[in-house]
């Protein structure tokens, strides 16, 4: 991202160490040492972030925030840098709404920090223009001052409702709901309970002029996700609403993260198929769930044939292609309750609940027939076609003492019977 940043100070040796960290990382940076000709450059350029020093050409930082208060450009944050740290200015500065105050001896990670905060910020704001917003609220007037807040930040998908009923009685769904919480027809308390109940991960924020700890306690142990008293300051307002859906995207990312770390441990990279330490589990709770309710359960052992002959001439690359291959017409002839993993090399196991041996020996057959039939394009320069076969070992549970590596033994065993009565077998 671009970012465009502005100093307002009188030092030249702090001009061109901002100029080299910036300029070294994209940014856009524009220096002026006068408060005037700041106004000038904000007037003509949109500016992320104000650097200023506190004493300026034509007065300094105190007077400079004052005019920037009164002006349209008073939520473009502003960092003081200052070679003169004391509470006291630096309590004057905050009232003024600066956003940091940096000692002279300035410490550049938290400079950057702030530039990261924008970032933040861009990407929830971004996230908030996407959000579909539900307001409720009885006053008309109330509805119109939140609408002109909303439209600031450029978020446009807002319904509006004025009575309780009407909300709660429509089926589509909000990612953020603002509640009034005095209404004339529902405690807007008591939508927020129900609301919550229908949208656990919406952002509820309950709005109201009651400041009585017992009430705002009372409706956030309802549901809300914030209580905003009014009258509001609307920076505050948007900002309490941003740590909500920055909240909301960080656990979306954790979400993420967990599915991404759930199919590494369980998948095998090369086929996509389940992995040995995945598949034996599976076996395990199928087995467990054939024995409590009575069901049949078959696993099914499968290898390709003369497999180290097809490294030996084509080399191993084309070798994992076939294995990859084999695995995609295993995906496409099983049921989606057939649970189908990478056993080994090129040695295959089908978990196949509710299937009798006799079933579970048509599959095999058919998946054997599906393979050899199957004509195996290569990305390879010496052969571009390539025909395989396999063989395969069925066994189907039969006893309550038997655990799932005794069913996968009985199976390797079948499969080498079948590779002994010469290949491209099912026994
Ligand atoms: P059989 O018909 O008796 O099964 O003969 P085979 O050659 O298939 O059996 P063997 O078990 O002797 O050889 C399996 C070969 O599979 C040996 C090994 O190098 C190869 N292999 C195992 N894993 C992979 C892999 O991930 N990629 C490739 N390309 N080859 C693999
Ligand atoms: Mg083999
Ligand atoms: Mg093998």
């Amino acid at each position: 991202m671009n970012y465009s940043i502005l100093n307002l100070g009188l030092s030249s040796a702090l001009n061109t160490m901002f100029t080299d960290i910036f300029h070294a990382r994209g940014y856009s940076y524009h220096s002026v040492s006068s408060i005037s000709r700041a106004f000038q450059h904000l007037q003509n350029n949109h500016v992320d972030l104000i650097i200023s020093s506190m004493e300026l050409e034509d007065g300094n930082a105190a007077i400079f925030m004052e005019k920037m208060n009164a002006s349209d450009f008073g939520r473009t944050p502003v960092i003081i840098v200052s070679a003169h740290d004391s509470l006291e200015i630096r309590k004057k500065m905050f009232d003024l709404g600066v956003i940091d105050f940096i000692p002279k001896n300035i410490n550049f990670e938290q400079l950057l920090h702030y530039i990261q905060k924008l970032t933040t910020q861009d990407q929830v704001i971004k996230e908030l223009g996407k959000m579909k917003l539900a307001v409720l609220d009885d006053s008309a007037s109330e509805r119109q001052i939140i609408q002109q807040i909303l439209e600031i930040y450029k978020i446009k998908q807002i319904s509006f409702f004025s009575r309780g009923h009407d909300l709660l009685g429509i089926s589509e769904s909000f990612d953020i709901y603002i509640i009034d919480l005095i209404l004339e027809d529902i405690s807007g308390e008591l939508v927020i309970h129900h609301l919550r109940q229908k949208n656990p991960n919406s952002i509820i924020i309950a709005i109201s002029s009651i400041d009585h700890y017992k009430t705002i306690s009372s409706v956030l142990l309802s549901g809300a996700s914030d209580y905003v008293i009014k009258p509001f300051d609307q920076n505050i307002f948007i900002a309490r609403i941003s740590a909500h859906v920055r909240a909301y995207q960080l656990l979306e990312e954790l979400r993420q993260a967990n599915e991404t770390l759930n199919r590494l441990v369980t998948q095998d990279g090369l086929t996509e198929l389940y992995n040995h330490r995945h598949i034996c589990q599976r076996l395990e709770e199928e087995l467990k769930k054939a024995k409590r309710y009575k069901k049949d359960l078959s696993v099914v052992m499968l290898d390709i044939d003369h497999f180290k002959g097809v490294n030996d001439s084509y080399g191993h690359q084309t070798g994992d292609q076939i294995i990859a291959g084999v695995a995609a017409i295993l995906s496409q002839s099983c049921r989606d309750i057939d649970i189908i993993g990478r056993y080994g090399g090129e040695e295959y196991l089908l978990v196949l609940p509710e299937t009798n041996e006799v079933n579970a020996h048509l599959l095999a057959n058919r998946i054997r027939k599906n393979i050899e039939r199957f004509s195996f394009t290569l990305h390879n320069a010496d052969i571009n076609a390539l025909q395989i076969t396999v063989s395969g070992g069925v066994y189907a549970f039969r006893n309550l003492g038997e655990k799932g590596s005794d069913m996968i033994k009985r199976a390797d065993q079948a499969l080498y019977a079948a590779k002994n009565e010469g290949r491209n077998r099912i026994n």
